[in-house]
């Protein structure tokens, strides 16, 4: 698996592939072994590069070649590790024909990229790179062709990608009129079966959709398939964009790197995101799978329809299909909550990610493993990116800018460059400045300051980025902060009005005003920055109270709690009443949504609570963060008693069951107050509620506040009796038990959890269900000992031969280590250099370790 010395790939470097690929005719005899793909290749020369060039075709190590041909005639050739090249003097000179027979093995193929076999289907994952491990092939997204497919085996259902075009005992052919790039393909054979509906789109063509699943699961199915058709009539409306083929088709499987697939015509799911049932599957399930479904239909038209030039433009398809899945959530759900829920996982991930030593731009420039830059940058960042974009150009220029791209780039592999000349063109607008946001990395922070004098406002502004790798000049960039003003009785004065900051040091002024009035910043989270201001904890109270934007009322209740805890955890100051009366003001205001202030009521997490100590320049202590986040939780739980129990014991629902963003935001607030509640009553809620619940976000909730009750026992034993055979909540055992409890034990716990029996740890979903929540369980991850360090480096060492990506993944656990003490830092730098140097480390997980030890301790 290693190379030599892995060369990095460069944006500079791109040149047009030599070659069109006019058609592609493939043919698989499917056989767990010994599977045979032949491959029928029509090219010509392409006029952008003129001149004889010669073949290469890559294809990795698994591939087997049988035999070659060009033009009928056979080829003496011998690929290398990484392809196949014919010499520009075998190959005639205008169109020409190359057809290969190769054999692989995608029993053995434990990698889950290019075919491998899951629970005994055969499945394929091709983004980015999998195609090469099928057969040899310009494996770059800007060669698009014509797929048909057939396929021959004794499995009774067989897919792939496009329209079938026949079918008979032992084979099915698929034709995709559309071209695409390799990296969309996809097959799937199996024992499955199809949960069907139909769509009519608004032209008329009606599309049968299916859903693939093993027997047994087809009951877990409802809610995917109607986000199907709510999607489909979302892009439709909100977009104009229509589905163009006559099936659409969604797999189910249970071995997958990632959440999902957008293969064309042919989505390939990680089962969690499409079987659920009120059962087995939580709120948030529920949500998530809205949202990825969506995402991944949204793809057909900003990915697949327009796909990108290079792998350094991932973000033009995964930052729009993720600004558009947000989005259509907004719509389907709350809006408000959308978008704090959106913050808290951009800050979560992609400050986090920006901070640190794998900061990148949106557009990166260079990469050693493309799988590496599926990152919370490249999508959490790339949807801010265009958010803001949409937010200085307005609504109607968006939708014109859009419009032109659908227009102008349909069946295109476009770029970066092409993406911003589109709202140019459609709104005049010059965005050379803006696109800074696409190749500077770094998360710019913005202080603000403000005068007062004879009814004029001022407010001032000052833009820096720190440096990141590789770059440490950063020029300012046109930053949209959207501003309100309130007046001290708490009416809004000046509604919110958009500022753009285009220079270092900014001023803006507001005039007229009677009394001197109380700033709200960043509405919206307009920009992803971060907002530096003096201000105090009665003014942060004020703004939880009055605040008309609801982001913002939010954020001050949110940045109230994070002073309290930082004074707590860094000063040893006490729990503040102001605070503890604030929430209480928020937990009894019935107008308010119900979600709304179960975000109100949810603490900062541990690891949010260090990112802030350490943005501060403190050194975090883990267990000190730990207890003074419990000291707040008692406290309020203590201070807001009465008010905490009579919501709790109001929302109990007789009603039936439903997914729906208002039942959602019910059991949400409940299960908040259950939070504080749990601290002091002994647990005796959550053990009521475990007895009662008829539905995973309750029982799930109940199971892990028993465990930080420390009266887990039973209740872990009972849960995993009742929910054995069903993987998906299997999972969530394992999770509850290592983000749940006193953190010493976890490092102890995750142990003996590898050692149970259904820890099948070569299935990622299971890997990072124990794995992953012991790198989420703040303290427990980072005790002092070292152990928890240890034990998941030894666990990603023995992962990594069996599946480098999802183990590249994972090394992201350690990328704040810098922030921590001396002590901690050196028991980290020794754990990443063991992982460097493990024998026959993928590049995968080289070049994630060699970038994280490249950082500079504090
Ligand atoms: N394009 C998919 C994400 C994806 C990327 C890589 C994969 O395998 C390495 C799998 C899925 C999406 O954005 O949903
Ligand atoms: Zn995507």
């Amino acid at each position: 698996m290693k190379d030599a010395t892995p060369q990095p790939v460069l944006l500079a470097d791109y040149q047009p592939y030599p070659f069109v690929v006019n058609e592609v005719a493939l043919a698989f005899r499917l056989s767990p072994s010994a599977t045979r793909v032949l491959s029928r290749i029509l090219l010509a020369p392409n006029p952008e590069r003129p001149g004889r060039h010669d073949l290469r075709l890559d294809g990795g190590g698994g591939l087997k070649l049988i035999r070659a041909a060009v033009n009928g005639r056979m080829l003496d050739v011998t690929p290398d590790a990484e392809g196949v090249t014919v010499a520009a003097a075998d190959l005639p000179e205008g169109d020409f024909a190359f057809e290969a027979e190769v054999e692989i093995n995608p029993a053995a193929n434990t990698t889950l990229e290019g075919l491998y076999m899951s629970g005994g289907m055969y499945c394929t994952q091709c983004e980015a790179q999998g195609f090469r491990h099928i057969t040899f092939y310009p494996d770059r997204p800007d060669v698009m062709a014509p797929f048909r497919v057939h396929v021959e085996s004794d499995m009774p259902v067989l897919l792939s990608n496009g329209n079938p075009s026949g079918s008979g005992k032992g084979w099915a052919e698929w034709t995709d009129p559309w071209k695409k790039p390799a990296y969309l393909f996809a097959l799937v054979a199996g024992d499955l079966v199809a949960v069907r509906d139909r769509f009519t789109t608004k032209s008329g063509r009606a599309v049968d959709l299916a859903i693939w699943v093993r027997k047994g699961d087809e009951d877990r199915c409802a809610y995917a398939m109607d986000s199907l058709k709510r999607s489909m009539k979302w892009d439709e409306d909100v977009y104009g964009r229509e589905y163009d083929l006559d099936v659409f088709n969604i797999v189910a499987v249970d071995d997958f790197n990632m959440g999902a697939m957008e293969n064309k015509g042919l989505n390939i799911f990680n089962s969690k995101l499409v079987l659920a049932s009120p059962e087995t599957a939580t709120d948030g399930d529920f949500e998530r799978i809205e949202s990825v479904i969506a995402h991944e239909y949204f793809h057909n038209w900003t990915g697949n329809r327009i796909t990108c030039r290079d792998w350094f433009q991932l973000c033009l398809k995964e930052g729009l299909t993720v600004f558009r899945d947000q989005s259509f959530t907004s719509d389907m759900r709350s809006a408000p909550v959308k978008r704090i829920d959106d913050v808290l996982t951009l800050r979560a991930r992609q400050f986090r990610e920006d901070m640190g030593p794998l900061a990148h731009p949106v557009r990166p420039e260079s990469y050693i493993e493309i799988n590496n830059f599926y990152t919370a940058t490249v999508y959490e960042k790339g949807a801010e990116v265009i958010g803001m974009l949409k937010r200085l150009v307005g609504d109607e220029g968006y939708r014109k800018a859009l419009d032109l791209y659908f227009d102008r780039h349909d069946g295109d592999a476009a770029t970066i460059e092409d993406w911003l000349k589109v709202f140019e063109d459609a709104t005049g607008r010059d965005l050379a400045q803006f696109k800074r946001w696409y190749t500077d990395a770094g998360t710019p922070r913005v202080h603000v300051s403000e005068a007062w004098s004879d009814g004029t406002y001022t407010l001032t502004f000052h833009q820096k980025t720190p440096p990141t790798p590789g770059q440490d000049k950063k020029p300012p960039r046109v930053i949209p902060i959207a501003v309100g003003l309130l007046n001290p009785n708490g009416d809004e004065v000046v509604p919110t009005t958009v500022l753009e900051l285009t220079e270092p040091s900014q001023s803006f002024r507001f005039d007229g005003l009677a009394s001197r009035p109380v700033p709200s910043i960043l509405r919206g989270f307009s920009a992803p920055v971060v907002l530096e201001r003096a201000t105090d904890q009665a003014e942060r109270a004020f703004l939880l109270a009055h605040d008309t934007d609801p982001f913002n009322k939010w954020e001050a209740g949110r940045a109230l709690s994070k002073d309290v805890l930082t004074g707590m955890i860094a000063e040893g100051r006490e729990p503040s009443r102001r605070l503890i009366e604030a929430l209480g003001a928020v937990l009894r205001d019935e107008s308010l949504d119900p979600a709304f202030r179960a975000l109100c009521l949810r603490l900062p997490g541990e690891e949010d609570l260090a990112q802030a100590l350490a943005d501060a320049g403190r050194v975090p202590d883990p267990a000190a963060i730990h207890a003074g986040r419990e000291a707040l939780a008692r406290a309020i739980g203590t201070g807001l008693s009465g008010d905490l129990s009579a919501t709790y014991a109001a929302l109990e629902s007789r009603a039936p069951f439903s997914p729906d963003a208002a039942q959602a935001g019910g059991r949400a607030l409940r299960l908040a107050c259950l939070a504080f509640l749990n601290r002091v009553d002994g647990g005796d809620r959550a053990k009521a509620l475990f007895d009662s619940a008829n539905n995973m976000t309750e029982s799930a909730g109940a199971l892990g506040a028993l465990i930080d009750a420390e009266r887990g026992g039973a209740a872990v034993a009972a849960f995993h009796a009742r929910w054995k055979d069903v993987r998906l909540v299997i999972d969530k055992w394992f999770t509850l038990q290592l983000v749940h409890g006193n953190p010493a034990g976890a490092a102890a716990t995750a142990r003996r959890l590898a050692d149970h029996p259904d820890f099948d740890w070569k299935n990622p979903n299971r890997f990072r269900a124990l794995m992953g929540a012991l790198a989420a369980n703040h303290a427990g991850f980072h005790d002092a000992s070292g152990d928890a360090y240890r034990f998941y480096a030894d666990w990603l060492i023995r992962l990594d031969p069996v599946n480098p990506q999802t183990t590249a993944r994972m090394t992201t656990a350690f990328e704040t280590w810098t922030r921590y003490d001396a002590d901690r830092q050196a028991l980290i730098r020794d754990e990443l250099q063991r992982i460097a140097a493990a024998q026959g480390l993928s590049r995968n997980t080289g070049e994630m370790v060699g970038r994280m030890l490249a950082a500079k301790p504090a």
